[in-house]
């Protein structure tokens, strides 16, 4: 896969060249063949928690030559490491949507990806990033130059070549990576509507996303929140893994497998008053794919987590 990047080196003005476009909009949908080699994994939203994710890919033996790790996107914010979760974009073997954080932090960093320059790292322009778990990118602000530092620059450069949804192999073997949710906006007034692979595939070929399912796709929680009693698999989608809304273990509804089970919840368990025992249980889910077996791990607790998942 080619990684294209733009240059908005603050550092390196003279080759600056303004951008039109926050997102590169051509590659919202990619399309990528069955690994014949080697295993898929995906893993919940990492929220800067990347030395959980290094003990899971040692636990399953992860094989960088081989096999694929996809992202449910949220890479950053709330944990200890974001950037180095960023840098994860950089290897050939890691796929990752882009969630809202990255959407937000885009967005926050749009008048400097404009000008090439940041005045000062206030929240401007109202989105709540910076209080809304943003607050690490301070350490990289260099005030004397009114610029991020280049290793800031590089990962924000990574972002905007994101997708929205990957969507893998053919038939019986197809699945779908996003971050929240392929349901209609319309979905509690109307009939249940999740959209279809054939939608999918109509998206792809017009090279065009509906804004209301970017929205859904970034932000949605209708199926996570309400569940609605709905089958777990929905005819005519394929397994579609998605993150965004934390539970304790993955979880399947209209074919969506949810397998954010709270990274970052794990670091700091005090702050959501869980008395449950059942908060042991949250932690970063890595999901293999081919033998739906998955495996967590946790700040809290010593001990990984394994389960076999059947829909
Ligand atoms: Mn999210």
């Amino acid at each position: 896969m080619s990684r294209m990047f733009f240059n908005i080196a603050a550092h390196s003005k003279h080759l600056y060249q303004p951008i039109d476009n926050i997102m590169n909009n051509d590659t919202s949908i990619r399309k990528l063949p069955t690994n014949s080699q080697g295993k898929d994994y995906v893993v919940g939203d990492l929220h800067g928690c990347f030395s959980l994710l290094e003990l899971l890919l040692e636990a399953v033996q992860f094989d960088k030559s081989r096999d694929r790790l996809f992202s449910v996107g949220d890479l950053i914010d709330r944990g200890p490491d974001s950037l180095r979760c960023l840098q994860l974009l950089e290897e050939p073997w890691f796929y990752a949507v882009r969630g809202n954080h990255e959407t937000m932090m885009m967005e926050f960093f749009l008048p400097y990806l404009i000008n090439g320059k940041l005045k000062q790292l206030e929240d401007v322009n109202g989105i709540g990033f910076l209080d809304y778990g943003g607050n690490w990118v301070r350490a990289y602000y260099q005030a004397d130059q009114q610029c991020m530092s280049a290793e800031f620059d590089r990962g924000l450069a990574l972002i905007r070549e994101m997708p929205l949804i990957y969507s893998v192999g053919e038939g019986a073997n197809r699945f779908h990576v996003i971050h929240a949710e392929l349901i209609s906006t319309n979905y509690e007034s109307l009939e249940k509507v999740a959209w279809f692979d054939s939608d999918i595939d109509r998206w792809h070929e017009e090279q065009s996303i509906p804004s209301e399912v970017e929205q859904s796709l970034l932000w949605g929680r209708t199926l996570m929140l309400k569940r609605l009693n709905s089958p777990k698999v929905r005819r005519g989608l394929s397994t579609t893994f998605c993150g965004h809304t934390y539970a304790t273990s993955p979880s399947q509804v209209l074919s969506h497998l949810c397998i954010d089970t709270g990274a970052y919840v794990s670091l700091n368990l005090d702050e959501y008053n869980d008395d449950d025992e059942d908060c042991f249980e949250f932690g970063l889910t890595l999901f293999d794919v081919q033998n739906s077996r998955w495996v967590s791990a946790s700040y809290q607790r010593e001990e990984l987590i394994w389960g076999h998942y059947s829909a």
